[in-house]
């Protein structure tokens, strides 16, 4: 089987497959320790939410692509591409793993970084200011229902907020509003109820006070032509 992510990778957990296998995804390194983010997001959020429920993801994934032959051998990208013709174990198993790889790049320990040149020239452009950008960000947050994630897209060259439900992404072909992302927020309870428990809107507030603004930069960099 492929290496199939095109995300940093570490030595995959094996115990699921037989010897002379190789699952074709496995769990990114996290680029900073499960404290770095405290006080505003804690340690031990951050154990379960990456050592356990990330891990679910990528392991289910591996599982479930065994048997699909429109899964198998395929990267993330392919995958998210495709979403609406998968059945849902390989759906949200892939979109699981792809939406945390990408939100735990998207943080970053508290060091009072700002965001970039780019960022802002289109935050001014899109929503007049930042406060009003962080704004509309929140609402979305706290009108996702249930489960699901917030992004900030860019599509033709223009900044967009949008969400999905479950693990669903913005590079979906089944997302209501597709784009590329270049900022998330997981508002899924497992992200936050431990240290903020009902109180969605307290961590999106805290949110802002880890997100790596350099990492959102380079993605804008990186959308430049799509
Ligand atoms: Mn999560």
């Amino acid at each position: 089987m492929a290496a199939a992510s095109a995300l940093a990778v570490v030595a995959p957990d094996i115990s699921i497959w037989a010897q002379n296998d190789t699952p074709a995804f496995s769990l990114p390194v996290l680029p900073y320790p499960t404290d770095a983010l405290e006080p505003f997001i804690d340690k031990m959020t951050m154990e379960i939410h990456y050592g356990k429920h990330h891990k679910a993801y990528v392991d289910n994934l591996n599982k479930a692509i065994v048997d699909n032959d429109k899964a198998k051998d395929r990267n993330l990208d392919f995958l998210m591409s495709i979403a609406g013709q998968l059945p849902p174990a390989v759906r949200n198993n892939a979109g699981g793993h792809y939406n945390h790889s990408l939100f735990w790049t998207l943080l970053a320990p508290a060091k009072g970084q700002q965001p970039g040149s780019k960022f802002m020239e289109m935050v001014n452009a899109s929503f007049g200011s930042l406060d009003k950008f962080k704004e509309e960000f929140a609402k979305a947050g706290m009108q996702r229902f249930g489960s699901g994630w917030v992004w900030a897209i860019i599509k033709n060259n223009k900044l967009l907020i949008s969400s999905t439900p479950n693990q669903d992404n913005p590079l979906m072909d089944v997302a209501e509003s597709k784009g590329y992302p270049i900022l998330a927020l997981d508002v899924w309870e497992h992200a936050y109820y431990l240290k903020y428990q009902n109180l969605r809107a307290d961590y999106i507030k805290a949110f802002w006070n880890v997100v790596n603004w350099n990492e959102v930069e380079k993605r804008i960099i990186s959308s430049e032509g799509k």
